[in-house]
């Protein structure tokens, strides 16, 4: 029996749901004592150092926490379950930490993108039993702003390149505890977690730990998903963004199997976007937090959903903020939701006024979940002038000429699906939401969607240029050959297609062969042994 420390906040699901993978029942820390009485503790940790802290001590944990540690009692802590072991963090300054260990949380400090999101590898700087079975070349699912800084270097377990070399792991005993977490990184986590749970295994060094890690590019798998005629939830796929073809929304499969699919192919991580969810209310749309909830089960790489994120009035005077909309779509399997519509709203308000109101869907979902949880979509397409100083848009000097000749273009930003042009760019626009608090960008092109023509490298490097968040590039994959391009000519992070990987033109495999081979850094995937 394990025992999970949820404090409420992130998506504990996903954690349990490796668990219970694993055969082991999970039991929910409801009081204070439940801490004292576990067997094993699993104490995830997701959002805001202070107030996780804070919780803590309201619920009455945070004694109990600190006495089950100090009698070495089998533990992991994940992410801010590490951090929170420490005296303090920079990111709450003044506020105490657990301060079982001693030392103190840093900021990156860098130049690379913030937060550090994505696969990166582990060199092993002593011998655990979690290591078992493991080769060492394994990447593991990072994501967070901050890492600790131990004063004993003989806690450290792995140590992991970003900018610099920072500590990913530590363990004490049978404290562990990892800045990774266990519960997304595929295969390679779920095996760590095994080990942890077996609880006597012997301790080892894997054999192939790099000298260097590196973080790799992420390949995306893009669900869209909408009810069809029938009243079938399907996935879909549009040519720049028309899903009907002679009239019907187009079926391209079944969104829980073609998740699983993806997984096992070795996608980094799969977006679902309700792609309807401008004009449902997301909360009604119960099928789609099933599908969710079934695909937490089965699928150990991060997820995200989008579509409908935003305040809602129901029919009958209730108001749901995106807050709670976000909220549930995180309890039913969700590790980040992407806002596409609300986003060009709230930037043409933050602009309009000069300032921000706190009250934003990606405010307040930022302010709670922390900013890796908050994606901002963007639909842009592309509007030819024939010099910049017929718009008041930064333009770009274009290779691909306009219908007209034009060589100069902007890229209007568009809500409701495409369906809505607004009077705001995209550039501008992922900088507003960098500044209120998005954790990444989800970079579309309309132009390019379901052309197979690539991806549009002159949108991509203007908005990765223009911000410090990752990016994923979308729309127009077609081959293998446009993720090498995209990842050579720009600087971005991930890449993600649908149309080609719902048709099997080419699989997530053969694009991840085909990169490593062009000696792009990509996660190695082991399928051997499925767990
Ligand atoms: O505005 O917050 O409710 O979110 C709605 C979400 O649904 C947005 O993220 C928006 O991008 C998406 N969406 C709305 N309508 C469509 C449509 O296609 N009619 N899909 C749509 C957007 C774009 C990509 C696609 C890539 C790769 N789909 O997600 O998967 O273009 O495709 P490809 O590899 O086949 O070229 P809100």
């Amino acid at each position: 029996m394990v025992t999970l420390l949820d404090y409420g906040a992130g998506n504990v699901r996903s954690v349990i749901n490796a668990i219970e993978r694993l055969g082991e029942p999970v039991k929910i820390v409801k009081r204070p004592e439940d801490i004292l009485t576990a067997e094993k503790l699993v104490f995830p940790g997701v959002g805001n150092f202070g107030s996780l802290i804070e919780t803590l001590r309201q619920k009455g944990y945070f004694e109990p926490l600190k006495k089950y540690l100090a009698e070495n009692r089998p533990f992991w802590g994940i992410c801010l379950g590490l951090q929170a072991l420490f005296e303090g963090s920079e990111e709450a300054p003044g506020v105490s930490g657990l301060g079982f260990f001693k030392g103190y949380v840093k900021k990156f400090d860098h130049h690379l993108s913030i937060p550090h999101i994505g696969w990166n590898g582990l060199k092993p700087a002593k011998p655990s039993p979690i290591f078992s079975g493991l080769t060492g070349e394994e990447k593991f699912y990072f994501v967070h702003s901050y890492h600790v800084v131990p004063e004993d270097a003989a806690i450290i377990l792995t140590t992991t390149d970003y900018g610099y070399e920072f500590v990913s792991a530590v363990q004490q005993g049978n404290i562990i505890a990892t800045q990774f977490h266990p519960e997304k990184s595929g295969q390679a986590g779920l095996k760590m977690l095994k080990n942890f749970l077996a609880g006597n295994l012997a301790p080892v060094k894997p054999e192939k730990a790099p000298e260097k890690t590196r973080l790799a590019k992420r390949i995306v798998a893009c669900l869209d998903v909408r009810t069809n005629d029938e009243g079938d939830l399907v996935v879909t796929k549009g040519d720049q963004y028309d899903v009907r073809e002679k009239g019907r929304v187009r079926n391209l499969g079944k969104p829980v199997e073609l998740a699983r699919r993806y997984y096992t192919e070795g996608a980094d991580e799969i977006t679902f976007l309700n792609i309807t969810g401008f004009r449902d209310f997301p909360l009604k749309d119960l099928p789609m937090l099933e599908v969710l909830r079934l695909t937490s089960e089965n699928v150990f790489v991060p997820l995200t959903i989008g579509g409908g994120i935003r305040d809602f009035l129901d029919r009958d005077g209730r108001f749901y903020s995106a807050l709670e909309v976000a909220a549930e779509y995180f309890r039913s399997g969700a590790d980040k939701v992407s806002i596409g519509s609300d986003a060009v709203l709230i930037a043409e308000e933050y602009l309009r006024t000069g300032k921000a109101t706190g009250k934003s869907s990606i405010e307040t979902i930022s302010r709670v979940y922390g900013a890796q949880a908050v994606v901002i979509s963007i639909d842009p397409r592309r509007v030819y002038v024939d010099s910049p100083a017929k718009t008041k848009h930064p333009v770009i000097e274009t290779e691909i000429p306009g219908p007209n000749g034009e060589r100069y273009c902007w890229f209007q930003c568009t809500i409701k699906g495409g369906r809505e042009g607004r009077d705001i760019d995209a550039i501008t626009l992922a900088q507003v939401c960098e500044k209120l608090g998005a954790g990444e960008i989800l970079l579309n092109s309309i132009d390019r969607d379901g052309t197979n023509l690539g991806f549009d490298i002159e949108l991509i490097k203007a908005v990765k240029e223009a911000v410090s968040i990752p990016v994923i590039a979308s729309s127009g994959a077609g081959c293998p050959e446009h993720f090498y391009e995209v990842f050579v000519k720009t600087d971005v992070e991930a890449a993600l297609a649908a149309g080609i990987f719902h048709r099997q033109e080419v699989t997530i495999e053969e694009v991840k062969k085909y990169l490593r081979e062009k000696g792009i850094e990509i996660r190695p995937v082991f399928k051997e042994e499925l767990l």
